[in-house]
């Protein structure tokens, strides 16, 4: 059970079959930025990017379907041939040489289901600008750059120890196999990041289904590693080559991206690992409710600490809070709600939540200069009419 499995080719299908119908059957097609619909009531479009819209006409239990999962995408979806798609596992942390691991292998290990969120660490990066005046780089996402999924895969843990894993190991880099990313003229490689060992042994999965379906082209299609709790970046899709080493491995997206620098940081900046908390209400911006109506108010909120304690909700702009009642099965993120009779006039709500630590989301998220974990109560303004 413990020998490494060495460059088995596909034979036959049975087991791609068994997971449910292939995305590519023909010969790779052409990249695209985003392969799914992107209907304009369930998603914004950000550039390469789709942000989940919050106010959706349909809308999401404690599962986002693929149909509303938003999809952040440096370059564009490739489109990979699972028969021909290779997983190669390499370097010093290795005992050995490199180990290769096709479609039909991954299927064919003890697989592993978890619920869990995907979380770009600029989600709430607008809220900088919108909300503290401030200017930040990168992609202005509302509150819709996560979603959660149940994702079924193989342990990292089972494929690094079958591939010969060293003692002294101490990180992993895994790559995607989209295109390198070229951004102000310099060709910064193919999208990677590295996992400390640590985190890599101990709860992250290499996935090949989400809700129950083989990954969508745009989700990582024919693997990808699920990283829960931490930034989405550390999710890489269309997973090709996990480089491990017995020396601290980088590269930009731990070294130029995904730190927080300025003012109140250390001039390398803090590197970024788990998401904050963060709360949301699923109701338009400037949503226009009718007065003197019991209304139920839906939101939820989530935090990479690992669970929320409580939500406390505010409609008179933080004047007066009442705690929120929670509702559906709390993985992945808390669903809420609470009841409302409004008088006329403009009004402002306000979501915070408490995380299983105890720690209470801010009214100010201090300043970084790329706008990450914006964390702070958001201010969401409703009419009511
Ligand atoms: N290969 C590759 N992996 C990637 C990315 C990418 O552009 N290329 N984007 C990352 C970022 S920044 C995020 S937030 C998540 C988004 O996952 P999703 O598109 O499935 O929602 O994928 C991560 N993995
Ligand atoms: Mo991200």
């Amino acid at each position: 059970m413990t020998g490494p499995v060495r460059r088995r080719t596909v034979l036959g299908l049975a087991g791609i079959a068994a997971a449910g119908p292939l995305w590519t059957t023909a010969a790779a097609a052409a990249d695209t930025p985003i392969v799914k619909p992107l209907p304009p009531e369930d998603f914004t479009l950000l550039g390469t990017n789709a942000e989940m819209r919050w106010d959706s006409p349909h809308p999401v239990g404690d599962i986002v379907p693929v149909s509303r999962f938003f999809v952040r995408n440096h370059t564009a979806t490739p489109r990979l041939d699972a028969r021909t798609w290779r997983l190669e596992v390499s370097g010093d942390g290795l005992r050995g040489g490199p180990v290769t691991f096709t479609y039909d292998d991954l299927l064919r290990l003890p697989s592993q289901t978890i619920t869990a969120a995907i979380e770009c660490a600029g989600n709430g990066r607008g809220f900088f600008t919108s909300q503290q005046g401030q200017t930040v780089a990168g992609t202005a996402w509302r509150l819709g750059a996560i979603g959660v999924a149940r994702w079924r895969g193989v342990p990292l843990a089972t494929l690094l120890h079958r591939a010969g894993l060293a003692r002294d190991a101490v990180d992993v880099l895994p790559e995607g196999l989209d295109a390198d990313y070229v951004t102000g003229g310099v060709n910064l490689g193919r999208v990677r990041r590295p996992l400390p060992i640590g985190k890599a042994l101990d709860d992250v999965l290499v996935a090949y289904e989400m809700n129950g379906e083989p990954l969508p082209p745009d989700h990582g299609f024919p693997a990808r590693l699920v990283v829960p709790g931490w930034i989405g970046i550390a999710s890489i899709k269309w997973l090709g080559r996990i480089q491990v080493s017995r020396t601290p491995l980088d590269s930009p997206w731990d070294t130029q991206y995904y730190r927080l620098t300025g003012p109140g940081y250390p001039a390398e900046g803090q590197l970024l690992t788990r998401q904050n908390t963060k709360s949301v209400f699923e109701l338009p911006w400037g949503a226009t409710l009718a007065p003197r109506r019991e209304h139920v108010l839906r939101g939820r909120s989530w935090s990479g600490t690992g669970g929320i304690r409580r939500v406390e909700v505010s409609t008179d702009d933080g004047r007066t809070w009442r705690t929120a009642t929670f509702t559906g099965s709390g993985r992945g993120w808390q669903r809420w709600t609470l009841r409302w009779r409004p008088e006329p006039g403009e009004h402002t709500l306000r979501a915070r939540a408490v995380d299983r630590f105890g720690v209470v989301q801010p009214d100010v998220e201090p300043y970084n200069t790329q706008g990450y974990l914006f964390g702070a109560v958001v201010r969401h303004p409703v009419t009511v009419r």
